[in-house]
């Protein structure tokens, strides 16, 4: 019994020095486990006089139930210093001022695209997209720009091999959907278009071109003033905008005509943007060639029809006074931010 009381203090010492949840239940194991010290007293109680054993029974059930609390309150001390430790750590100050996601905005030359999407939409046309990479006929041979004909030298071309090109302009996916969809339609071509080019303030080797194709039975070059001149009103929103057509030559159309604007920077009394011409070219436009019809599949005797092409890049840099086209692809934020 003198060594019970000795047990009992080693237990206690061994329980408050306990730094963990484990070691806690080492010393819980140690003494009041099946095989634990405290344990193997009781199960002794039988060797003892009957007379000693209740009185010996109750001192060391005293004391397993002394070492049984110090134990359970030691072990939600360790809970408690576990779990604060842990909310420390983990702490999220809901006070803390967020961190700013700033917003993204359109690239000049996306929000041009769109806006002349959006007309085109609004009068029946559908949008259609095609492959940059195409081949000879379909760039050149079927817009009537036969192998060695002069007009071939109006696009300089980027050759993957004598039938593989970058598309010179968007208007081979034109000719794809004439060949495969029975008119009438009208469509809208949107798309990169590459020139072998040096870059310089007006010259970019890729660049964006809009253009337009309708076709139908019965379709007039009036059709198309008044078709390009009300998107130019709309896009240029200016309902009085000044549109003249000038004669040109183009080997798809025929007649065909280059589309300027009264100047939009001095409203057409002369300035530097527009060499002092009050003028701007801002498109180029015709009546589809019969050939270009025939090569297609269409019937020039049943059907006609007008096509009309354009720059975004230029048009962006009118609109938003851009004054070199290399801003567009440098990806400086001082330059995007100005449009978002
Ligand atoms: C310009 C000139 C133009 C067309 C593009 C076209 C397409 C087909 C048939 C006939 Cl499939 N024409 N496209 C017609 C006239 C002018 O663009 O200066 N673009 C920037």
């Amino acid at each position: 019994m003198s060594d019970l009381a000795a047990m009992q203090r080693t237990a206690l010492d061994a329980v408050a020095a306990a730094t963990d949840v484990m070691a806690l239940d080492t010393v819980r194991v140690r003494y009041l486990g099946k095989k634990g010290e405290l344990t193997g007293l009781l199960k002794r109680l039988g060797k003892l006089p009957a007379e000693e054993r209740p009185a010996a029974g109750a001192e060391i059930n005293t004391v397993k139930s002394a070492l049984q609390q110090a134990i359970s309150e030691k072990r939600e001390a360790l809970e408690q210093a576990d779990l604060e430790a842990r909310s420390n750590v983990d702490a999220l100050d809901v006070t803390l001022p967020g961190r700013n996601a700033e917003t993204g905005g359109l690239h000049p030359v996306t929000i041009v695209l769109q806006r002349i999407e959006h007309f085109f939409r609004g009068v029946g046309y559908d949008v259609v997209e095609g492959p940059e990479i195409e081949d000879d006929y379909h760039n050149f041979e079927a817009l009537n720009l036969p192998e060695h004909h002069p007009a071939r030298a109006m696009h300089d071309t980027f050759y993957f091999n004598p039938n593989l090109l970058l598309r010179t302009h968007t208007s081979p996916v034109q000719v794809r959907v004439m060949e495969t969809r029975e008119p009438p339609f009208r469509i809208l071509c949107p798309g990169r278009v590459y020139r072998v080019d040096q870059p310089d303030p007006s010259h970019l080797p890729m660049f964006h071109q809009v253009e337009g194709l309708l076709i139908d039975h019965e379709s007039s070059f009036a059709d198309l003033k008044g078709t390009i001149v009300e998107f130019l009103r709309v896009f240029f929103e200016k309902e009085d905008l000044q549109v003249r057509f000038r004669p040109t030559y183009f080997p798809f159309t025929e007649p065909s005509a280059e589309v300027d604007v009264q100047c939009v920077h001095c409203d057409g009394n002369g300035c530097r943007v527009c060499s002092n011409t009050g003028w701007i070219e801002v498109m180029g436009s015709g009546m589809v060639h019969p050939k270009v019809l025939q090569y297609s599949g269409i019937d020039p005797e049943k059907f006609s029809g007008f096509a009309f092409g354009m720059g975004c890049d230029r048009l962006a840099m009118l609109r938003y006074g851009v004054d070199d086209l290399r801003h567009y692809l440098d990806n400086d934020l001082r330059f995007l931010r100005q449009f978002s």
